[in-house]
């Protein structure tokens, strides 16, 4: 009799944990991974399953500290050698900035997969199992292997630098906004796409230093970037319009953060294409970059955060950082 494979099941919680509290009026953290890994039965016939419950909270309830306290212990348990996969059960709001973390950070051939649920185990038709045993056969999957953090959902593989959640309600809520998703998954079958994912590795760091994301609007001034360089913030990362540009008053408020050495990330608000140095005036592209401020390449902005945030807390220098995110 072949063993089976060892899958590893790491609950942090989300909707796919949540069952409808008619009292409080909607969903609420209630199902263990035990519990939810019960509720799929042909994982038990594919895979030798443990459970590590390790929290049960919405995902806007992370913190850069969960994601370091969640990275040291996945450090832990692969280390133990018994993993042949694992499956991380997280909610779908932040998913992508814990996916993203746990790429960076944790380099090695075996499979991590997160996967979610747009609908609470209660709904009458939930997502959340389907997801569950869809992650499981990607994370047990031997070309899985090496591709670094991915993002199981609705059938779809993204890698963690691509996927990204686009719809707030539709059970189709990733998408890779870059190159094409990596493949497909169903009912066991798997299908990897040639599609071609940069990575990038950086050692564990101790602590994540504060990083703020700027939002760039119409009409916008430095009140929110002189607020969070008040308040302590090592990095910052502008979520500037179109390909990387800004007005007036932002740009003379980077140009201070600038001047004060701290280093500034352009993405863009503009969920398709990449950022990159077009423009010559005051608050353009390319008037950003020649007075230092690093361009985000493909990364969001809640991405590029997550990288600088690491980039600092390893104790890299502009140059290194700007190497970060070529
Ligand atoms: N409950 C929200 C979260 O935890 C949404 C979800 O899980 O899909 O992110």
């Amino acid at each position: 009799m072949p063993t089976k494979p060892h899958l590893l099941v790491v609950a942090t919680g989300g909707t796919i944990a949540m069952r409808l509290d008619p009292a409080s009026g909607g969903p609420v953290p209630a199902l263990t991974g035990a519990e939810l890994v019960a509720a799929v039965p042909p994982l038990a016939t594919v895979a030798e399953v443990q459970v590590e419950e390790f929290a049960n909270i919405p995902s806007e309830h992370m913190t850069p500290e969960f994601w370091l306290r969640l990275a040291r212990r996945l450090q832990a348990l692969l280390a133990q050698g018994w993993a042949d996969g694992v499956v991380i059960l997280h909610g779908t709001d932040t998913m992508e900035e814990t996916a993203f973390f746990l790429d960076i950070v944790l380099p090695g051939e075996t499979p991590i997969v997160l996967t979610g649920a747009m609908r609470a185990a209660t709904d009458p038709n939930p997502d959340g199992p389907a997801n569950l045993l869809d992650a499981a056969t990607v994370a047990l999957h031997p070309e899985s292997r090496g591709r670094g953090v991915l993002i199981v959902m609705n059938g779809q593989i993204h890698s963690a630098r691509r996927g990204t959640k686009v719809d707030t309600s539709d059970l189709d809520a990733f998408e890779s906004v870059q190159p094409p998703d990596l493949g497909r998954v169903r009912s066991g079958w798997v299908q990897f796409s040639q599609a071609w994912t940069p990575h990038v590795h950086v050692p564990l760091p101790e602590r994540l230093p504060r990083v703020d994301i700027i939002p760039m609007y119409a009409g916008v001034d430095d009140f929110a970037l002189a607020a969070a360089l008040e308040r302590g913030a090592a990095g910052l990362v502008i979520a500037s319009v179109g390909a990387g540009n800004v007005n007036e008053a932002l740009y003379q408020g980077i140009l201070k953060a600038l001047a004060a050495g701290v280093p500034v990330v352009i993405s863009s608000r503009v969920p398709f294409g990449r950022v990159r140095p077009i423009y010559a005036y005051a608050g353009g592209g390319v008037a950003l970059q020649r007075a230092g401020a690093i361009f985000a390449n493909d990364l969001n902005p809640q991405k590029s955060r997550v990288l600088l945030m690491v980039g600092l807390g390893a104790g890299y220098d502009r140059e290194g950082l700007a190497r970060l995110f070529e």
